[in-house]
């Protein structure tokens, strides 16, 4: 018999996680980063007093909001490359249901974190407890349930030693990088309290690595021989690539080969914006210079990218008919997609061995020089669109142009949702990998300053800049308070349209009326104005409204030398955006209306639906 120690379940967990460890750069440290927590009835007493006994070894985070706080989790999980993570408790009821959508967009980006919710009492004795929902046929479902197909692993416990097994399924899930995604444990409040001999081997310190999976032979052959028949090829740069940190491999890959790259959104900055085989943004939102080629390209290797319709152009963007596309990726789903060749591997691993087996092999010449010319052609149009400006309502694009002049490439710039994405895809000119942080597979408007918490406590030494929409801004703001009592500085840059501009250009670009998006196409009785300095001022931070773009740079050089989280404010324009680049995207157009508007956007719609390719 092994030696048991008797604890709570709680206790248990959160001494076993206060114990998992896994090194970087050489150096051993704990995997978790900490705990957010906000407590009610269903976990204040179980889980709360557990995490104040580790409290040392496993801080605990206060938050204002749980969804906020699990974006700061999630966050810190997509800054450290997926390397280490955060976990993040609630109470019952109203408290985990906020952390659903979060679940959903760590599920979608394949990013780790771990959910520990409180649940309804395993007993039933007390039933209903405040925040329980009854279901009239099901003794068994509790609101958790909606995690479960956010969750890659989703778990109630009911029985202590059922943490057993439970939290190795948790690790195996959080470490591994082709099921890595959200887990979510479902803690029943009794169960929490309940105490257990567990076997002392459970808090053994383990120290977890990163498994990188090498190339199957056959597959890999494919792959080579796909590649040198290619008169055009293309790499796609995914997020893949900055999780398995493989960007020095495909700059050997592509400087050898001649190959040219281009990044989806959560792959920009796998190559620095001025490598000159960086065609930067693809897509939607994409380059000239990039969609060019992505229209020729008759071998595309798609390497750690889940192909969104962002990327693929709603699979409109791919021309070349007897294009073969490489699919590079430790997740099988996605190596597969659309018929590609698969190529199942850790994105380093596979890229090396494509290097070694392409070792003297070059594309045509003229294929990467055209290349670099569509690149010099793009650098001056994306020139034109940010540069310095004395009107009063300046573009989104103008204000990114203020923002890199005055920060420089070496900060790490975040966003996720409104006009800023399709913009800053195209125009930011990231630095190293990871310095670029956009949570576009999700979209979560409100991710944008509870994620750049996260991204802070990952990379404290780093100047972390946050760029938001006023409506983004509005729906979840809350964690500015929370930035301002860690001590965690955040540069907040908010561009304020008055309303949701970038949808409200949707709505004109699919024949519909302005209606309902802009404020003042809102039903009102009176339009508001909203301060968002002052606003910003009341959570604790240093806020101020600038009035032009030469201000707003002053301002952020004043930003860059404090230490306190800074909101600037600017008026900004929100009908323009940038018209160089991007893509037909597929958005469905009624097939019928009294609006003659909708119905030649519908012509014009079935048109573009011609070039989509039905999975070919
Ligand atoms: C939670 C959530 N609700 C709705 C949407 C749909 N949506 C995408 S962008 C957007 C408007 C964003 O407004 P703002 O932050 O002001 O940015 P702007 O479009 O004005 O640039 C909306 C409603 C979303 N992405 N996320
Ligand atoms: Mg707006």
């Amino acid at each position: 018999m092994s030696k048991t120690i008797r604890l709570t379940m709680a206790q248990a967990l959160t001494r076993f996680l206060s114990r998992q460890m896994t090194e970087i750069d050489g150096k051993k440290v704990p995997i978790f980063g900490g705990v957010w927590a906000i407590f009610g009835h269903g976990n204040v007493a179980g889980v709360g007093e557990a995490l104040y006994q580790v409290r040392d070894e496993l801080p605990t985070f206060r938050a204002h909001n749980e969804q906020a706080m699990a974006h700061a989790a999630i966050a810190y999980g997509k800054a450290n490359f997926r390397r280490r993570f955060m976990a993040a408790t609630s109470s019952i009821g109203p408290g985990a249901l906020n952390m659903v959508t979060a679940a959903a967009l760590a599920h979608v980006n394949r990013l780790p974190v771990l959910f520990l919710p409180g649940d309804i009492f395993a007993n039933r004795l007390p039933d209903p407890v405040l925040q329980q929902v009854e279901d009239f046929s099901d003794g068994t479902a509790s609101v958790n349930d909606c995690f479960r197909p956010v969750s890659r692993y989703f778990d109630r416990i009911t029985r202590p030693e059922q943490i057993i097994p439970a939290l190795n399924r948790a690790m195996q899930v959080l470490t591994d990088p082709a099921e890595c995604g959200p887990v979510t444990l479902s803690l029943c409040q009794d169960v929490q309290a309940e105490a257990y001999d567990y076997p002392e081997s459970l808090f053994a310190e383990r120290v977890w690595a990163l498994r990188r999976l090498r190339p199957d032979r056959s597959e890999l052959a494919a792959a080579v021989a796909a590649l040198k028949g290619a008169k055009k090829p293309l790499v796609i740069a995914g997020g893949g690539v900055l999780y398995s940190q493989a960007s020095d491999e495909l700059a050997k890959l592509v400087q050898g080969a001649g190959i040219p790259v281009c990044e989806t959104q959560g792959g920009k900055s796998s190559l620095p914006d001025d490598h000159p085989l960086n065609m930067a943004a693809v897509g939607v939102t994409g380059t000239s210079a990039a969609n060019r080629l992505a229209e020729a390209a008759d071998v595309v290797l798609a390497v750690g990218t889940r192909l969104q319709d962002f990327t693929t152009g709603s699979w409109a963007l791919f021309k070349n008919a007897g294009r073969t596309i490489i699919g590079l990726n430790t997740q099988a789903f996605d190596a597969g997609k659309h018929w590609a060749l698969p190529l199942v591997a850790d994105a380093a691993e596979g890229l090396a061995e494509l290097s070694a087996a392409l070792k003297g092999w070059k594309a045509p010449a003229t294929w990467t020089d055209n290349a670099m010319k569509g690149k010099t052609e793009w650098q001056a149009a994306a020139a034109k669109v940010t540069a310095s400006t004395n009107t009063a309502y300046p573009s989104d694009a103008q204000v990114i142009g203020a923002v890199q002049r005055a920060m420089g490439s070496g900060v790490t710039l975040l966003h996720a949702a409104g006009g800023l994405p399709g913009e800053l895809h195209k125009l930011w000119q990231a630095g190293a990998p990871g310095s670029y942080h956009a949570e576009y597979g999700f979209s979560t408007m409100g991710y944008e300053i509870a994620g750049g918490l996260g991204v802070k406590m990952a990379k404290p030494d780093q100047e972390v800049v946050v760029m938001v929409g006023d409506g983004s801004y509005l729906m979840l703001n809350s964690e500015i308070a929370t930035s301002v009592m860690l001590g965690l500085k955040l540069t907040i840059v908010l561009l304020d349209n008055r309303g949701y501009g970038c949808i409200n250009r949707l709505q004109m670009a699919t024949g519909g009326a302005n209606f309902n998006n802009l404020l003042k196409d809102a039903r009102h009785e009176v339009m508001p104005d909203v301060d968002f300095a002052a606003h910003a001022a009341s959570l604790g931070a240093v806020a101020e409204k600038v009035a032009s773009i030469a201000e707003l740079e002053t301002a952020l050089a004043k930003a860059k030398k404090n230490d306190k989280t800074t909101v600037l404010v600017i008026d900004t324009d929100p009908l323009v955006s940038t018209e160089a680049g991007g893509h037909w995207w597929d958005v469905a157009v009624p097939e019928v209306s009294s609006r003659p508007q909708v119905n030649a956007a519908r012509k014009v719609y079935e048109e573009r639906k011609q070039m989509q390719s039905a999975g070919d």
